[in-house]
């Protein structure tokens, strides 16, 4: 055979060799396609906004004079050009926070815009900001918080009923206008907070009711709440996840609230929990919740550590940017939120793992199965991963470069679409005289992990997974220099 017919033939065989290996199959609780697009979102704004803004509460409790609410250049179109503009692609907002008053002229309520001299009455926060997400093409959660300070039924089975019409009112009114022509709601956002009503009264909320209402009006949407079901609050309001942190969580026998699974369960997750329910990491960018004049947001490192400790630690980054008492987001707010993509961007576009040569232990279907090729790490596609064999639990993949390069962060991602399996690894780097050193170990990966090293400059890194519940699938890994924190 000449040569071009013995390429032809060996790449030929490659191939038919290859097609006869099927992808792995998925394993354990694995995400809906929802749950993976909002994983992919990374990090949405927060935005809390109500009584509270005007007043300097954090709760407010419900007897609040509705004229307070009087925002002077409310203006929400600024608040999605921003969420954008620092890479934002969703905006969930408290469109009734504890103390009950609704931005929306609620008919479920006597507490709401509608009473308030805004506008004389005429104003609607959610359809503002339902059109300013629609022409930015934002996505548009809500927070409807359970708990009311305001409502008279509340502590009786009626407020579940209020509760539900008050649900219905929103998610069939307001959110991002799609393709389809339909408004979409992306995340309904549940306070596990349960405290007194007016009446000095503790509701029993019937979840089942509320989460089947959601269901039902936006099956798309994603629930959070203490235990999910789409997403779980991660256990604490710093911006930390867990180092380990699982993406499935064992709900069963628990509900949110005070009956939730303990905080490291929530921080943590389980190893082989029996449901997808990845973790959301809300944190304020000031101390409070709410806009207070004298409080001032965080530094561009604090928001980096966040960062650090929130994605890329396989959770999603929730940042709460409060607008103030005219309605507008803050310029000071505005600034430090774009230095923080300024920040990241810088960090994050030199990939130096783009001219790496990898090499892998194992290759599922072979060395020369281009469909599960460790090549597929650095090609930039989502959806295309290296795997191996279903029985190889711990392979071994080798970076080499030309020249040395110099980083102190590694980024490795599994294929989620097929279960979260990596439950622990470790990275060696190679000295000039050829001694493997370690520099990290850690334990689960997930969608994202990014792991801190010092500064190194090497030619050669080793990724080992040490612990994997099914055979691993890694899709992307990359190599960046941090110079800012
Ligand atoms: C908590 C609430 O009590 C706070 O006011 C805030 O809304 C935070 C995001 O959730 O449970």
């Amino acid at each position: 055979m000449k040569l071009p017919k013995i390429l032809a033939f060996i790449s030929l065989s490659a191939i038919i060799a290859c097609s006869k290996v099927s992808p792995p199959a998925p394993y354990g609780a694995c995400p809906t396609p929802q749950q993976v697009a909002w994983q992919r979102m990374e990090i949405n704004m927060f935005c809390h906004f109500g009584p509270n803004t005007f007043t300097g509460a954090e709760w407010g409790d419900g007897t609040e004079a509705e004229e307070l609410f009087n925002p002077t250049a409310l203006d929400c179109r600024q608040w999605a050009d921003i969420a954008q503009r620092a890479g934002m692609g969703g905006i969930i907002l408290t469109a009734k926070h504890h103390d009950g008053f609704c931005l929306w002229p609620s008919k479920q309520s006597a507490h709401t815009v509608a009473q308030s001299t805004w506008r004389n009455g005429k104003g609607d926060v959610l359809q503002e900001l339902s059109d300013a997400c629609t022409e930015a093409g934002v996505a548009m959660g809500v927070y409807i918080s359970p708990w009311d300070r305001n409502a008279p039924t509340y502590g009786t089975p009626q407020y579940n009923e209020t509760f539900r019409m008050t649900l219905e009112e929103v998610l069939s009114r307001y959110g991002t206008v799609g393709y389809d022509g339909k408004r979409h709601i992306f995340e309904q956002w549940f306070d596990g907070a349960n405290g007194e009503g007016p009446n000095g009264k503790k509701q029993t909320y019937d979840w089942q009711l509320f989460n089947g209402t959601v269901a039902r009006l936006q099956p798309e949407a994603l629930i959070f709440s203490d235990i999910g079901p789409g997403c779980r609050w991660v256990g604490n309001e710093n911006g930390e996840a867990g180092e380990t942190c699982w993406s499935t969580l064992n709900t069963d026998g628990y509900a949110p609230g005070a009956g939730s699974p303990p905080i490291d369960t929530l921080n943590h997750g389980n190893l082989r929990g029996a449901k997808w329910v990845p973790a959301e990491t809300d944190v304020s960018i000031r101390p409070g919740w709410f806009w207070h004049a004298d409080e001032h947001p965080k530094s561009v490192a604090e928001l980096l550590r966040i960062y650090y400790s929130s994605v890329g630690r396989n959770s999603l980054l929730l940042l709460n940017v409060p607008p103030d008492s005219r309605g507008l987001i803050s310029a000071e707010d505005s600034v430090r939120l774009l230095e923080f993509r300024a920040a990241l961007d810088s960090i994050f576009s030199t990939d130096m793992a783009k001219s790496v040569q990898i090499t892998a232990s194992h290759t599922r279907g072979g060395k020369r199965c281009k469909e599960f090729s460790p090549h597929n790490l650095t090609d930039g596609d989502y959806d295309t991963y290296w795997a191996v064999d279903d029985s190889i639990l711990t392979p071994v993949l080798t970076l080499s470069f030309n020249q040395p390069v110099t980083f102190n962060r590694i980024m490795l991602q599994e294929y989620i679409p097929l279960g979260q399996r990596i439950a622990a690894f470790e990275i060696e780097y190679q000295e000039t005289d050829g001694r493997w050193c370690r520099l990290a170990e850690g334990t689960t990966i997930g969608y994202k992990r990014i792991i801190l090293t010092p500064k190194t400059t090497t030619k050669s890194l080793r990724i080992s997974i040490k612990s994997s519940l099914a055979c691993p699938i890694l899709n992307n890994i990359g190599l960046f220099m941090d110079n800012i924190l």
